[in-house]
């Protein structure tokens, strides 16, 4: 079959956005970017929260309103950013592409508009707009280090912990809690439907399939109490370690300068915050009791960025959650 011009292909993403009156265009400039992004979704918030500290103008599409609602459009262009990687089938709890594989039916997707060039994986993404858009965030000095943060960041199972419940001490936000359950056999139901009506496009259709499979590994992981107590162990080791890293006063966490790690770190600090474990670095809590007094500082002072605020915590249609209630006045 002949292959489409990318110009067209984003035509027809955007016009399959579930929600146009969520598009929002940032910036004064002509857009550089089209990002395809779910206003609550971690991986979208790296991108977002780069793309504000990098400045640039671009245009963000919400197609994910209702997860597991993926349209074939958005399917066939994320495809295009895939470049030979495997699809991912199994679930650890993490959403590392390096260590699990591409999920072709997630976001985010940045379209590069004058690369014409499709870049899915949030860290490549990020990467990406830095490279082009804000060299300042990767000084070539502090490339190696910048990787090691992000091979952390990357491989914290922030999944698990909003999909899953601790089975001792379920921390999450209430709202979380009561829609989380049987999550997993809505999506699978709702995949396998979406499947049925595209199985005239054996790409689309490989897509859906590995999604099923995926999701069907995570129901498994996050109705394992011991993947679940292990997951959440691991996140209060993140946390150890990144406080000890931070035990020599610097400024920021690759040293004085502020680097594109600080920006994904504040976007994963802000998320343990919003699903009620901000205990990692309070301590006194039944599942870590020491403070991490350089990691609430650290956090404090990554929160407070104009660019983290606008393009996170206020952006339009993230959910608020009670653990985050002092970021809004009403
Ligand atoms: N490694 C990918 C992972 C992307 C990913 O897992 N996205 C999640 C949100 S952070 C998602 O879209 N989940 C919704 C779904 O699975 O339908 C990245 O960083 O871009």
């Amino acid at each position: 079959m002949a292959m489409r011009p990318l110009s067209e292909m984003v035509e027809a993403a955007n016009a399959a956005a579930p929600a146009p009156e969520m598009n929002i265009a940032v910036g004064a400039a002509a857009p550089q970017y089209e990002l395809y992004h779910f206003a609550l979704s971690l991986c979208s918030q790296k991108v977002r929260a780069t793309l504000a500290e990098a400045g640039v103008s671009y245009v963000a599409h919400d197609v994910n309103a209702d997860p597991g609602n993926y349209h074939p459009d958005y399917i066939r262009l994320r495809l295009m950013g895939v470049e030979g990687r495997g699809f991912a089938t199994g679930y650890t709890g993490r959403s590392a592409v390096g260590t699990e594989g591409v999920d072709p039916l997630v976001v985010p997707t940045l379209v590069d508009l004058s690369q014409e060039r499709v870049v899915i994986d949030s860290r490549v993404i990020c990467n990406h707009i830095a490279q082009y858009s804000a060299p300042h965030l990767v000084p070539a000095a502090l490339e190696a280090a910048i990787s090691h943060e992000l091979d952390i960041i990357d491989g914290t199972p922030h999944v698990a912990m909003l999909y899953g419940a601790h089975p001792e001490h379920d921390f999450r936000p209430e709202r979380i809690r009561k829609i989380m359950p049987g999550m997993h056999d809505r999506r699978i139901e709702k995949l396998t439907r979406l499947m049925s009506e595209t199985a005239d496009d054996a790409a689309v259709a490989a897509a859906f399939a590995a999604k099923i499979e995926k999701e069907n590994a995570g129901r498994g992981f996050v109705h394992t109490p011991e993947a679940m107590r292990a997951a959440v162990g691991e996140m209060v080791d993140i946390v150890a370690a990144l406080d000890a890293r931070l035990g020599d006063g610097r400024g920021w966490i690759c040293g004085d300068q502020f680097t594109l790690a600080d920006v994904l770190w504040a976007v994963s600090l802000f998320r343990m915050k919003w699903i009620g474990m901000a205990w990692l670095w309070a301590g006194d809590h039944p599942l870590n009791a020491t403070a991490h007094p350089r990691v609430a500082a650290y956090a404090a002072q990554l929160f407070e960025r104009p660019a983290f605020g606008e393009s996170v915590i206020y952006w339009p249609g993230v959910p608020r959650s009670e653990f985050v209630a002092e970021y809004y006045d009403d």
